[in-house]
Formats: structure tokens, C-alpha cells, sequence
């Protein structure tokens, strides 16, 4: 019998959080989703919209954000460390919490895994609260977001900022 290489156990299916508030916005977030599809064994399977929000926690620009569900070898250990390179790849700098940023991808879920170490807590501690993290999530897996987490944050300014052939633009 033929077996998927996602049932194998070998490959997790992860949900990854894009976002950047300075710069060229949607420009990083398009070279990002190239960047993750391009780490080892890596397939990016779905990419939401783009959504545009006031910094929420935080000051600067309006964010643009979306989020991209991929099928994926690395451990989770191992995705985050590769994230954060194409984070630095793309001039991140940290001056102090939730500053403004070229680029941030955050692990918002990683198959069902529940993870807390020193690195890595996932699912996200805090997606829950962030409209600008259900929307698009919602979008490529509603079974993870229910209609109750979606109305705790219907309160939130967002607005649609391009549908899903953003990724297509040059
Ligand atoms: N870390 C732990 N768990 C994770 C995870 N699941 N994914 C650690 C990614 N990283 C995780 O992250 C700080 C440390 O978190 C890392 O060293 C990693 O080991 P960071 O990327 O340096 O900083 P951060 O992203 O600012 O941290 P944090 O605490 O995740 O910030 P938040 O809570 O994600 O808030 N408003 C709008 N509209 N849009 C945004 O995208 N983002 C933030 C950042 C605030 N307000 C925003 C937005
Ligand atoms: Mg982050």
C-alpha cells in the first residue's frame, strides 16, 4: 500500500505566523514564505491573505500579517532555529520586546504537540488573543479556531489587505 509521506510520522504539519511592520512589508513576507519553502524537506501547502492591523501590545507602523501552514522533517526545535536565521536574513533587529520588525515568524502550532521549553512554547501562548493570528488561521484550519476565539476578538481593528494572491505579486 502506498503511504503519504505525511502519514509516516516523518513529516509534522505546522502553522507558522508571518509578520512585519517596517519596511518593505509584503515584499518580506513574500521572500519568507520562498525562504520556508525552501528549508530541507520542506513543502509550504497553504498561505492565508494578508491582514493589516494597528501593532497590538506595541507601538509603530501597522503590521501586515498572514499566516502559512507547512509539511515539514524538521523537529520543532529545529524549524524555529531555521525561522529566526530567515529572520536575521531579513535584518530583524531586537532592541527591546515587541519592537517594530522587518520580519517575525512565530510557530503558532506544530501538529498537535504541546511544547514548553526555555526556546519554544507552542501552541503560541499568546495566538489566542490576536485577531491578527485567528483570521488568517482560520482561514487554512477553521478546526483549530473556534467561533468562541473568534468573537473574544471581534473587538479588534483589522482590515483585509489583499486576498491570497498577494504571494503571486512581484
Ligand atoms: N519563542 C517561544 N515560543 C515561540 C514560538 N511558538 N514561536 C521564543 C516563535 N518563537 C517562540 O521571540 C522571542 C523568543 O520567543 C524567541 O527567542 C523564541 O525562543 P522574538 O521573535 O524575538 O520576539 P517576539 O516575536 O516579539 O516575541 P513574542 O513574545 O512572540 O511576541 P508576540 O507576542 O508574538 O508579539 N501586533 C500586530 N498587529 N501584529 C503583530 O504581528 N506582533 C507582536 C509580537 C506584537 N504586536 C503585534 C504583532
Ligand atoms: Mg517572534
Amino acid at each position: 500500500m502506498k503511504t503519504s509521506a505525511l502519514t509516516t510520522g516523518a513529516t509534522a504539519r505546522a502553522w507558522i505566523g508571518l509578520g512585519a511592520n517596517l519596511g518593505a512589508r509584503d515584499a518580506a513576507l513574500r521572500q519568507a514564505v520562498r525562504a520556508i519553502a525552501a528549508l530541507p524537506g520542506t513543502q509550504v501547502l497553504h498561505v492565508s491573505s494578508l491582514y493589516r492591523s494597528a501593532p497590538v501590545d506595541a507601538g509603530g507602523p501597522d503590521y501586515l500579517n498572514a499566516v502559512a501552514e507547512i509539511a515539514t522533517p524538521l523537529d520543532a526545535h529545529a524549524l524555529l532555529a531555521a525561522l529566526q536565521a530567515i529572520e536575521q536574513g531579513a535584518g530583524r533587529e531586537r532592541p527591546y520586546r515587541n519592537a517594530p520588525r522587518t520580519l517575525d515568524l512565530d510557530i503558532l502550532l506544530y501538529g498537535n504537540q504541546c511544547i514548553a521549553t526555555p526556546q519554544l512554547t507552542v501552541p503560541h501562548p499568546r495566538m489566542h488573543e490576536r485577531a491578527f493570528v485567528l483570521l488568517p488561521l482560520a482561514e487554512l484550519a477553521p478546526e483549530q479556531v473556534s467561533p468562541a476565539a473568534l468573537q473574544a476578538v471581534s473587538g479588534q481593528t483589522i482590515d483585509l489587505h489583499h486576498g491570497p494572491a498577494w504571494l503571486n505579486a512581484t
